[in-house]
């Protein structure tokens, strides 16, 4: 488990499908890490460890977890599969893969039937820092520590940005 303060329950899981998803859901780590927001990281591949899957969506709920950041990629089964066994919001991330550059992802989780939500986010890096954002926002709503940090964090962003290019 990884978080901001040790002693932290998580609030957030993040998890991906595979070792080779972590330097893109990384960034979703990095987010909530700038946010004080406790969270907890695990593999849980769809289709290799489908039992793990299972215990973890089936548990989440129950051991504190507010929200569920799960990236995958290629027949992305793991978003939505894991919506399907808990109520928690479930944040899709589309991995982008090698062969066809995470389209193939992005249409896996997000063409949910009707019913079973997951919300999906863009492909690669930019989706997997906005899950950890959004993730961040969900919990703001009832969180006036997270709240305040968001909106440092977003108001830093703000006036990070130049009026005018500057010149190579
Ligand atoms: C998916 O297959 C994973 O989410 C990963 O994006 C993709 C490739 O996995 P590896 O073959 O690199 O383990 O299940």
């Amino acid at each position: 488990m990884s978080s901001k303060s040790p002693k932290a329950e998580p609030l957030v899981g993040v998890i991906m499908g595979s070792q080779s998803d972590w330097q893109i859901m990384r960034k979703a780590a990095e987010a909530l890490e700038e946010l004080g927001v406790a969270y907890e990281t695990r593999i849980v591949s769809a289709h290799r460890t489908p039992g793990r899957l299972y215990e973890y969506a089936n548990n989440a709920q129950a051991r504190g977890l507010k929200i569920i950041i799960a990236g995958a990629g290629g027949a992305a089964h793991l978003p939505g599969m894991t919506a399907s066994m808990t109520n928690l919001p479930v944040i899709g991330v589309p991995i982008q893969s090698k062969t066809l550059k995470g389209l193939d992802s992005l249409l896996s989780i997000v063409q949910m039937p009707a019913g079973v939500p997951v919300a999906t986010v863009a492909i690669g890096e930019a989706g997997a820092a906005n899950a950890g954002l959004l993730a961040a926002s969900i919990l703001a709503l009832s969180d006036a520590d997270v709240a305040k940090r968001l909106a440092d964090w977003r108001a830093r962003q703000t006036a990070a940005v130049g009026e005018t290019p500057k010149s190579d």
